[in-house]
């Protein structure tokens, strides 16, 4: 029996990097999914030792390359089981009236937009083929509001509808569909949110142990394996010195 197939949007790095690893270790073929080519290029090479693997690289938030990309992909490949929505990222960490009209667009186009786009590519053969499961990386800012989060909040409950959304829409096709929302990962999230502000973006993670992208993928491949009667629709992780997008606990 062939591998199952398993497309994994933002797996250069952090948490889409180690669910494609640890997706590929459990005899996934796997679609990895990136801007940075070079990135994907060194996965594939660590992959395709043990299973097959294929290359997507294209912007989520372009609609023409996120067709063109998936265009490319032959008759098997267009068969997903498991689609893991997860491309995302914070720009900027400002209050509401100081926000940058980039940053704005970027998160609601990258975050909210280019995951309709992937998904629209890709449901429609989960429809056909009644089965297949959808994995949506969303956050406790998609749950809660915190000081300064405002756009990228807005675009994680964006996220929490959507995958509402899925969940009724698609339970009579047999789909399943799971949203993740973690807390405090240490990842490039925070080189990313404060534009390589190094400095700034390590203290987020001081003082308490962080979760890491390990721990996210270990409970997306618990999620994606479990027996076809059981759907697991929402998850919210923490790290142990987290109880909620603003209390964290931090030794001195
Ligand atoms: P990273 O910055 O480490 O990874 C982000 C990934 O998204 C990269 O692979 C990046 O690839 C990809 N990506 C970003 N923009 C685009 C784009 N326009 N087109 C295609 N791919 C893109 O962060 P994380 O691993 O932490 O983030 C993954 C997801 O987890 C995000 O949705 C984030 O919101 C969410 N999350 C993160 C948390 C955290 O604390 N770290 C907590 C809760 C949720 P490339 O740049 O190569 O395109
Ligand atoms: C990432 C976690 O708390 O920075 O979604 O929003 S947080």
């Amino acid at each position: 029996m062939s591998n199952k197939k398993a497309l994994v949007t933002g797996a250069t790095s952090g948490i889409g990097l180690a669910t494609a690893k640890i997706l590929a270790d459990n005899n996934y073929d796997v679609i990895i999914c990136g801007r940075r080519k070079d990135r994907l290029d060194t996965l594939a090479a660590e992959l395709s030792a043990k299973v097959e693997v294929k290359i997507l690289a294209f912007d989520v938030s372009k609609k023409d390359e996120v067709k063109t990309a998936f265009d490319s992909l032959s008759g098997d490949w267009r068969a997903i089981d498991v689609l893991i929505n997860n491309a995302g990222n914070a720009h900027g960490l400002s209050p509401l009236n100081e926000g940058d009209l980039d940053d704005w667009d970027a998160m609601m186009d990258i975050n909210v937009k280019g995951l309709l786009y992937v998904s629209n590519e890709v449901i429609p053969e989960m429809v056909n083929r009644k089965k297949g499961h959808i994995v949506n990386i969303g956050s406790i800012a998609g749950k809660e509001v915190y000081p300064n989060g405002n756009v990228y909040c807005a675009s994680k409950h964006a996220v929490d509808a959507i995958n509402k959304g899925m969940l009724i829409d698609l339970n009579q096709y047999n789909i399943k569909v799971t949203a993740i929302n973690p807390g405090l990962v240490e990842t490039e999230f925070s080189q990313v949110r404060f534009k390589g502000d190094t400095e700034r973006a390590d203290k987020v993670y001081q003082g308490f142990d962080p979760l890491v992208a390990q721990d996210i993928a270990e409970t997306i491949l618990f999620v994606v394996s479990r027996p076809a009667h059981v759907k697991i629709c929402d998850l919210t992780i923490f790290p142990t010195a987290q109880a909620s997008a603003t209390i964290l606990h931090k030794s001195e």
